[in-house]
């Protein structure tokens, strides 16, 4: 189980819109820890997030269920 890209890049102060799909059959979540975000991911479904960072700097993005967040993880950088 991955996280495909590992590696989200954003605007520092532009909303972005990712659209998060699990194609599997195993219930994931997207996290960002240090902003106490957590969005349910359930088995083969799609949720529309909106985020809006607003200083340049980069955070871990991980999948909470249990025994993921070894492989589902990846991060999220603001850079202009
Ligand atoms: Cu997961």
């Amino acid at each position: 189980m991955t996280f495909p890209p590992e590696r989200l890049v954003v605007r520092p102060g532009l909303p972005v819109g990712p659209t998060l799909v699990n194609r599997g059959r195993l219930d994931h979540t997207f996290a960002v820890p240090e902003f106490n975000v957590e969005v349910m991911l359930p088995a083969l479904q799609t949720q529309h997030l909106t985020l809006v960072v607003l200083k340049e700097s980069k955070w871990r993005i991980l999948c909470n269920a249990i025994g993921h967040f070894d492989t589902m993880k990846g991060t999220l950088v603001a850079a202009p």
